[in-house]
């Protein structure tokens, strides 16, 4: 009789602790679930977004050779990197690029050409100019159209619009303006604010790449 009683109360609690462990699961799975929404609405949003810019390569030696073609330009070392964060290809052909300068007066320092497209969860890399040399993680490269970004150091705004004239993502040097000699990346990749990209990294810039250098 005893025993019986026993094994009764050792299955309540069985059921019990199974009845919790239920519970903490499809918590813990509303709680995913509720990110991957939040993710998504982000994803939705901003198909298009502007991932790192290098708008003062250094000038201290080779240090500042960010295209890689084994020379150190001011002009052609700058590059902006993008980031298609979609599931599917973004065509960015007649998108355009316009310094604050090109935005006054309608000219812009690029126009994605023809075929420009950007694979899922992939990103472009306009440099200012020169002969880009490497893998890049397997970006799209491209160099613009003017042959120079024309990014100023001191105080520049970067504003990036569509092919129906949209403007769809941009950038303000100025609160960043600091003589940096590298680039300005978000923290983290993708989602992040601007840091300078020493500060997350031991390299300077990531053309292409992810901050710790890996590929996207
Ligand atoms: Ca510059
Ligand atoms: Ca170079
Ligand atoms: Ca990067």
């Amino acid at each position: 009789m005893i025993t019986r009683y026993r094994t009764k109360y050792k299955v309540i609690i069985m059921k019990t602790n199974i009845s919790l462990l239920l519970s903490f699961v499809s918590f813990l799975l509303i709680a995913c679930k509720t990110d991957d929404v939040m993710m998504e609405d982000a994803i939705v949003s901003d198909p298009l977004i502007i991932n790192e810019v290098l708008y003062d390569p250094s000038n201290v030696a080779l240090e500042g050779d960010a295209n890689g073609d084994g020379k150190y330009s001011q002009e052609q070392d700058e590059f902006i990197e993008f980031f298609n964060t979609t599931t599917t290809a973004l065509d960015v052909s007649g998108y355009k690029i316009f310094d604050a300068t090109g935005l006054t007066n309608n000219i812009p320092v690029h126009v994605f050409p023809a075929g420009s497209i950007i694979q899922p969860r992939k990103a472009l890399v306009v440099f200012g100019g020169g002969t880009p040399s490497g893998t890049f993680g397997g970006a799209v490269v491209q160099t613009s159209t003017t042959g120079n970004l024309s990014l100023n150091n001191e105080v520049d705004f970067i504003t990036v619009t569509d092919a129906a004239g949209t403007t769809v993502a941009t950038f303000d040097i100025g609160p960043l303006s600091n003589n940096p000699n590298e680039a300005f990346t978000r923290n983290p990749d993708i989602t992040g604010s601007f840091v300078q990209h020493s500060s997350v990294s031991s390299s300077l810039f990531s053309p292409g790449k992810k901050n710790n250098n890996s590929n996207f």
